[in-house]
């Protein structure tokens, strides 16, 4: 029999890249689902993957709920994907925000501590706890300044991880993952957005497409090759923390260019930029360097913006066409 691995977030892009990558490794998976979720199964049901992975029901800020989780699938490696994770909801959920994104974190921690598991532990952290960057290139010793209720939840998520570790000994792990996308990304992040929008507009069902800061800059992979990076740290005898980043930033326009060249269209004939889509705080830049990762884990991104946005446009076409 395989390995048993529990993943919170289960029904997000990253959960069910996570879900297909583990089962082809002979997993058996369990994911957490939230039964107040706004999230469905269609990401499962798109992989392909919906009958092969066991849903039990719980909830991040219930803590018992994650206890009879880790009972019920006898996890031997946990990953906590589970958040409030859209940054400018959490302007207006702050409190959810931190109860689901940080204190969560911290309750799967103490339910792995109180059932006395050995399972290994994985934390979503992410470079928007960097924000407002301290040095041109971040990695795993680069100084935190967030700057979003989201960026602060991460935060305390991140750091009850690696105080976990030093505390208990827990095999816990935090992997900083800078923007990763996909065609399994939902329409509220910025690429699908723009993707989404590319293809009503290519087909006809739509005109403009209103954005915010495209001035922005991101480090944007793809989250298939961020999902293996999860996992590497999990296999690794000593827990630690990662960047996972391409080492390539990009400004929001320019995604942009890329995503509607793609379809033959020109950004400029499109977008309208809206400050209703102003955030009350930015982080104007982000570029990852992932050297501790390759070096270590033997990782690296893959897929260069280009092939993403591609896969991204494509997969959005043949879906507003089926509509
Ligand atoms: O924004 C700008 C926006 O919402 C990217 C989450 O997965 O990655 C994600 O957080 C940039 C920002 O992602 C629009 O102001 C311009 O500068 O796609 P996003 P995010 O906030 O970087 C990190 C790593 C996470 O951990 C998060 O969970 O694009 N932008 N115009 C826009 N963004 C959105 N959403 N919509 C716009 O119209």
């Amino acid at each position: 029999m395989g390995k048993s691995a529990l993943i919170t977030g289960i029904t997000g892009q990253d959960g069910a890249y996570l879900a297909q990558l583990l089962l082809t490794k002979g997993y058996r998976v369990f994911g957490m689902v939230a039964r107040r979720s706004s999230d469905t199964l269609w990401r499962l049901a798109e992989l392909g993957i919906t009958g092969e992975v066991t849903l039990v029901d719980g909830d991040l800020i219930d803590v018992t709920s994650i206890l009879r989780a880790l009972e019920v699938s006898a996890a031997e490696e946990v990953y906590n994907l589970g958040a409030q994770s859209f940054v400018a909801t959490s302007w207006r959920q702050p409190l959810l925000t931190a109860s689901v994104t940080g204190v969560g974190a911290l309750n799967v921690l103490e339910a792995i501590r109180i059932h006395d598991s050995k399972a290994r532990f994985y934390q979503a952290s992410t470079s928007e706890m960097f924000g407002l960057i301290q040095t041109e290139r971040q990695d795993e010793k680069t100084p935190f300044y967030p700057r979003s209720p989201y960026g602060v939840a991460k935060l305390f998520a991140h750091w009850s991880t690696v105080n976990y570790r030093e505390s208990f000994a827990l095999h816990a792990s935090s992997g900083i993952l800078f923007n990763h996308e996909s065609p399994l990304r939902g329409t509220e992040f910025v690429t699908r957005k723009v993707t989404d929008g590319v293809a009503r507009i290519k087909l006809g069902k739509a005109k403009e497409l209103r954005l915010g800061n495209i001035d922005a800059r991101r480090d944007w992979g793809f989250a298939g090759d961020y999902v293996e990076a999860m996992w590497l740290m999990l296999q690794q005898e000593q827990p630690d923390d990662y960047v996972i980043a391409t080492g390539r930033t990009t400004t929001v326009r320019e995604m942009c260019r890329i995503a509607f060249a793609h379809a033959g269209l020109a950004y400029q004939d499109h977008v309208i930029v809206d400050p209703a889509f102003f955030r009350p705080a930015e982080v104007d830049v982000l570029l990852g360097n992932p050297q501790k990762a390759r070096e270590r884990l033997g990782w690296s991104a893959r897929t260069p913006l280009e092939e993403l946005m591609a896969m991204m446009v494509d997969a959005d076409m043949r879906r507003v066409r089926r509509e």
